[in-house]
């Protein structure tokens, strides 16, 4: 037949055959299905990370997480940094969901806008729930009575230190943020201000940077600012807040974590120093990694 002859008719042929075979190998089950691939929660869970992101040296939460990894036989490191590289990278892991465990603490501002827990501690390593003091030099009092009867009054609520915490932690104006939140809040401010309020002088806060400390230290800079004083905040670095006001060198601080983060350097400089008032109560330190991850115990750490 001459259809059969042709050899373009035979290519044609060919063609339409190959086409045939490719559709129908298209369409058809494969004979196995290919693994599939893990999502992204169950990586978080079988993973857990080798370091612990850690804060200044200095920070009762460093001693403790020394002594919760002696107690747990963890394998992890902890890892030196500060406050705001601790953040940083835990900002970093939940963007990509990756796991990762922090020295953590409340009052802070990423617990309002990050998905996170604390580790459950059986062991009791951390402690239960803290207050922070207000710790005065010892003779603040006689010399300054107005800026000891502020820190007598100065009493933050977890609502108000975390919107200075949110404020500071979307704009690092600091000076700006506590006088913008001071004007918008002066029902606290009266509550603070005593009724006399002293014949104004220099003031030095001590202070570490902390996102609890720089927000309660900025609100008193500006508080008594108001009420005549010239305020100096000076970074140092937690022995130094401590030492500096047990020898007279700085005037007061508002972050001493107690009884239990801050026990050393109250056992040290305790009888130096004057605890004045509490300035928050419900604190808290621990271990804290976020909400996706797959493990709730300090225990769960050990792989
Ligand atoms: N902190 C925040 C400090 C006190 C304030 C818990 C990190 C610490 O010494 O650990």
């Amino acid at each position: 037949m001459k259809f059969w002859r042709s050899r373009t008719k035979w290519m044609a042929v060919i063609a339409l055959a190959a086409v045939l075979v490719l559709t129908l190998a298209a369409c058809a089950p494969p004979a196995e299905e290919p693994e599939e691939e893990p999502d992204e929660e169950e990586v978080v869970e079988v993973e857990v990370p080798e370091e612990i992101i850690g804060i200044d040296p200095g920070a009762g939460i460093m001693s403790a997480t020394e002594e919760a990894i002696a107690t747990y036989m963890l394998p992890q490191e902890l890892i030196e940094g500060s406050d705001a590289a601790m953040t940083a990278e835990l900002m970093n892991a939940i963007e990509n969901e990756e796991p990762i465990v922090v020295t953590g603490w409340e009052p802070h501002w990423k617990f309002a806008d990050w998905g996170l827990k604390f580790l459950e501690d059986p062991e009791g390593v951390y402690g239960e729930e803290e207050y922070i003091a207000n710790i005065a030099r010892q003779d603040l009092e006689e010399d300054l009575p107005g800026v000891y009867a502020f820190l007598e009054n100065y009493y933050m609520t977890s609502e108000q230190i975390g919107e200075v915490m949110s404020m500071n932690a979307e704009d690092p104006d600091l000076e700006g943020n506590a006088s913008e939140w001071v004007a918008e809040n002066p029902d606290a401010v009266e509550e603070w201000t005593p009724e006399d309020p002293g014949e104004g002088g220099d003031v030095e806060i001590l202070m570490v940077n902390w996102d609890c400390a720089t927000a309660s230290s900025y609100v008193a800079q500006e508080v008594l600012g108001e009420m005549g004083y010239d305020v100096t905040i000076t970074e140092v670095d937690a022995a130094v807040m401590w030492s500096g006001v047990a020898t007279g060198d700085g005037d007061f601080f508002t972050c001493a974590w107690l009884p239990l983060t801050h026990g050393d350097y109250w056992d040290e400089y305790g009888d130096d120093v004057v605890e004045v008032s509490k300035h928050f109560e419900g604190a808290r330190i621990g271990l804290v990694v976020p909400e996706y991850m797959d493990i709730n115990s300090i225990n769960d750490l050990v792989p």
